[in-house]
C-alpha cells in the first residue's frame, strides 16, 4: 500500500518557510470546522449585509469567522481582509506579523441550498500591504467542499491536490499537477445577453470546437473542475453594463491565478495577465479568462479583434 503524505509533511519536505507552513496548517485546521458546519450547520440568512451590500448567510458569517480567528491566532498576520467584511482588521496578535491575507470565506455560497460544491479561497502576500499586485503572493490555497474536502495550494513551487479522509487529515492526493496545452471545456459566466460582441465570438469559437459546457456557479468548483480534468477554461468576461465583471481581484482571482498559473496554465483580463495588474482598491473586479495556455491565449485574439 503507498505511504500516506500528510499536508504538514508535504509543506515540511518541499521546503516551505516555517512560518508559512503554520499559517497554511492553521487554514488547513479553520477548514475541517468550516466543512463540518457546511454538512450540518444552520443555512438561513444572518441579517446583516457585507462590503457590496449582499445579504450574508450565517454559515458566510460562521466560515468568516473561523479564518479570522485562526489568522488572528497565529500571530503571523498583520492584516486581513475577506469578502465578507466591511474593511481591512488589523491582527490582535500581532500587527508585525510577516504576511498579510485576503480571502474568500465561503465562495458560491448561493449555492448552499442546492447542495453543490462551495470553497474558501485564500491569497498570502508578504509584509503589511494588502494592495499589492498578485506576482508578490507568497501563497494561495482553496478549500473545495463537496462530496470530499479537498485542499489545493501553491508556494510558487507547483501546486499540490489533498484530500480530507475519514480522519479529518488531508491526505496528498496529487503532487505537481500539470494542465494540457488545451482542454475540451468551457465554463462562462455573466448573462449571455450582456456579452460583448468580442466575447460572444470567442464563446462561439469554443462551441463551434466542440468544447461541453461545465459552469457551476461556484469559482472554486469551476477551477477545481478545471485541475481535476486537466484544462479547459473558465471566464467571467466584462459586461456591457459592468466592464470589470464580476469576481473580485483580491479574494479571488489573484489566488486562482497562482495556482493555475503554477500548474502550467494562464489568467489574463483579455489583454493583460491577471498577476501583473496593480489593484488600487479592496473591491475591485476584473474579467477572468483563466485555464490552460491555448484556450486563454484565443480568447485574448478574440478581445483585440476590431
Ligand atoms: P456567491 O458567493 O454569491 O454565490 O457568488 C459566487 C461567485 O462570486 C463565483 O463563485 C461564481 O463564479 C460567480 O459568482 C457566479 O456568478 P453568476 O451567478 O453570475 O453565474
Amino acid at each position: 500500500m503507498a505511504k500516506l503524505i500528510y499536508l504538514m509533511r508535504h509543506l515540511r519536505e518541499s521546503g516551505t518557510d516555517r512560518k508559512l507552513q503554520q499559517l497554511i496548517l492553521e487554514l488547513s485546521e479553520a477548514s475541517k470546522y468550516i466543512a463540518h458546519a457546511i454538512k450540518t450547520g444552520e443555512m438561513g440568512y444572518a441579517g446583516t449585509s457585507n462590503l457590496y451590500g449582499e445579504y450574508q448567510l450565517t454559515l458566510d458569517v460562521l466560515a468568516d469567522k473561523i479564518i479570522k480567528e485562526r489568522l488572528d491566532h497565529t500571530g503571523l498576520v498583520s492584516y486581513m481582509i475577506s469578502e465578507e467584511m466591511n474593511g481591512v482588521t488589523s491582527s490582535h496578535k500581532n500587527s508585525m506579523g510577516p504576511y498579510s491575507v485576503c480571502y474568500d470565506p465561503l465562495d458560491g455560497s448561493s449555492l448552499i441550498d442546492a447542495n453543490l460544491s462551495i470553497g474558501t479561497i485564500i491569497s498570502v502576500m508578504p509584509g503589511k500591504q494588502i494592495l499589492q499586485p498578485g506576482k508578490n503572493q507568497v501563497a494561495a490555497l482553496y478549500f473545495l467542499y463537496g462530496p470530499r474536502a479537498a485542499l489545493i495550494y501553491t508556494v510558487g513551487n507547483g501546486t499540490h491536490l489533498f484530500v480530507l479522509n475519514d480522519a479529518y487529515e488531508y491526505i496528498l492526493q496529487e503532487e505537481y499537477i500539470t494542465l494540457n496545452g488545451f482542454g475540451n471545456t468551457y465554463a462562462p459566466g455573466g448573462l449571455k445577453q450582456k456579452w460583448t460582441s468580442k466575447h460572444a465570438m470567442f464563446i462561439h469559437y469554443l462551441e463551434d470546437n466542440g468544447y461541453k459546457l461545465r459552469y457551476s456557479g461556484a469559482f472554486a468548483a469551476d477551477i477545481n473542475h478545471l485541475i481535476a480534468k486537466k484544462g479547459g477554461v473558465f471566464t467571467y468576461p466584462a459586461l456591457k453594463d459592468e466592464e470589470s465583471g464580476k469576481l473580485r481581484l483580491l479574494f479571488e482571482l489573484f489566488p486562482m491565478a497562482f495556482i493555475i498559473e503554477q500548474a502550467g496554465g494562464a489568467a489574463s483580463n483579455g489583454t493583460m495577465r491577471i498577476l501583473d495588474i496593480e489593484p488600487s482598491d479592496f473591491s475591485q473586479r476584473s474579467p477572468i479568462y483563466i485555464g490552460s495556455k491555448k484556450e486563454v491565449r484565443i480568447a485574448g485574439k478574440y478581445l483585440k479583434k476590431i
